[in-house]
C-alpha cells in the first residue's frame, strides 16, 4: 500500500472516530459565570430573574455574583470565574471604562466573554464576543421626541426641564443623556435647567428631586428620568412639595416596569420608554453558539416600545416585568 493511500486511509479513520466520539462539550452542562450590576431597580430585578430562569430552563450551570453596583466587585467575580475555568463569562458592566485588564485575563484563559445590558468602552473589540442589549441613545431620543411633540401643542410656552441621570459613567446614563439632548437640540421651548445623577434608585431619585424643587421652586415644568425607579422616587418628592406629578410637572421616563404603568394609570407619569430586561434566553443561546464554535453577531439588540399614559391601562395586563 503506497504512502499516499495509507495516510489517506488513516485520515479517513481519524475523521470517522472523531465524528463518532460523542462530543463531551455537547453533553457536559454549560457553565456560565455571570456578574450582575446589583439589585438597584425593578428593571434589574426582572433582568436577574430572566437570566436565572433561562439558565434553569436550558440546563445551564449558572454561577451568579451580585456586584452591589461596584466595579471592583465585578472584576473580582470575573477573576473568580477565570479561576473556576467556567465555559463562558457574561456580565452587565456597571460602568463603561476600566475593563481592559480583566478582559485580557479572560482572553488569555481562552474564556469567551458576553456583554449583556450595558456596553464597555474598549479599543480592542476582540475582548468580548457580543453585546446583547438596548440602544440607549435611541431610548433617550424617543423620550426627547415625545416632549418635543408635547411642547408643539402649546406654542409659546417655555419648559424648564430637570434631569435625573443614571449611574455616573454607565452606558445607559451617558447614552440616554445624549439621545435626549439631541432630540431637543435647538428647540427654544425646551431647556434643561438642572441635571444630576440619581444612580438609578428610587431613594436617590427622591432625594435629588427634593433638591431640584428647593432650588427651582415652581419653575420646573418637566422631569426627564433615565429610569422609572428614579421617576417613582421623584413622584413622592413632588407630591410632598404639594405639586401634582404628571400635571404640574410632566414626567418622561425609561424602562417600562410595572411601577411606571401603575403611576401612569394613577395620572402621575406621562410616558415611559421601554427598555427590555428579559435578556436571559438570548444570553443562553449566544453562550451555546459561542461554545459550539458557531458565529455570533457582535451586537444583538432588543425590540422596544414607547408607552404614553393613554396606553397604560390597555397594555398593563401584557407586561411581563
Ligand atoms: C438599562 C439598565 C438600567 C435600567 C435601570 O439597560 O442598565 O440599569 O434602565 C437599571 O433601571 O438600574
Amino acid at each position: 500500500m503506497t504512502f499516499t493511500r495509507r495516510s489517506a486511509l488513516a485520515a479517513a479513520v481519524a475523521v470517522t472516530l472523531a465524528s463518532s466520539i460523542p462530543s463531551f462539550a455537547a453533553n457536559k452542562p454549560l457553565t456560565i459565570g455571570f456578574s450582575q450590576v446589583g439589585a438597584e431597580s425593578e428593571w434589574r430585578t426582572a433582568n436577574t430573574a430572566s437570566i436565572k430562569d433561562a439558565a434553569k430552563k436550558d440546563g445551564v450551570t449558572l454561577k451568579f455574583a451580585d456586584a452591589q453596583q461596584k466595579q471592583e466587585n465585578q472584576v473580582k467575580a470575573i477573576r473568580s470565574f477565570i479561576a473556576q475555568k467556567v465555559d463562558v463569562i457574561a456580565f452587565s458592566p456597571v460602568v463603561e471604562s476600566g475593563w481592559e485588564t480583566v478582559l485580557r485575563e479572560a482572553q488569555a484563559a481562552k474564556i469567551p466573554v458576553i456583554l449583556t445590558d450595558r456596553a464597555v468602552n474598549v479599543a480592542d473589540k476582540s475582548l468580548y464576543v457580543t453585546f446583547i442589549g438596548s440602544d440607549f441613545v435611541l431610548e433617550g431620543r424617543h423620550a426627547g421626541e415625545w416632549l418635543v411633540a408635547q411642547a408643539a401643542k402649546n406654542p409659546g410656552k417655555k419648559y424648564n426641564i430637570v434631569e435625573l441621570q443614571g449611574t455616573v459613567g454607565s452606558a445607559p446614563a451617558i447614552d440616554r443623556k445624549a439621545g435626549f439632548a439631541d432630540a431637543i437640540k435647538g428647540n427654544p421651548a425646551l431647556t434643561i435647567v438642572r441635571s444630576q445623577t440619581g444612580d438609578f434608585t428610587r431613594a436617590k431619585g427622591k432625594e435629588v428631586m427634593e433638591a431640584f424643587l428647593k432650588a427651582q421652586g415652581k419653575n420646573i415644568d418637566v422631569l426627564y428620568a433615565h429610569n422609572d425607579d428614579m421617576a417613582i422616587g421623584a413622584i413622592q418628592a413632588i407630591e410632598e412639595a404639594g405639586l401634582k406629578p404628571g400635571k404640574d410637572i410632566l414626567i418622561v421616563s425609561i424602562d417600562g416596569v410595572k411601577g411606571a404603568f401603575e403611576a401612569m394609570m394613577a395620572g402621575k407619569l406621562n410616558v415611559t420608554i421601554e427598555c427590555n430586561p428579559l435578556l436571559g434566553p438570548q444570553l443562553m443561546q449566544a453562550a451555546r453558539d459561542v461554545v459550539a464554535g458557531k458565529p455570533v453577531p457582535k451586537r444583538i439588540t432588543t425590540v422596544e416600545g414607547i408607552f404614553p399614559a393613554e396606553m397604560a391601562a390597555k397594555e398593563f395586563p401584557n407586561r411581563r416585568y
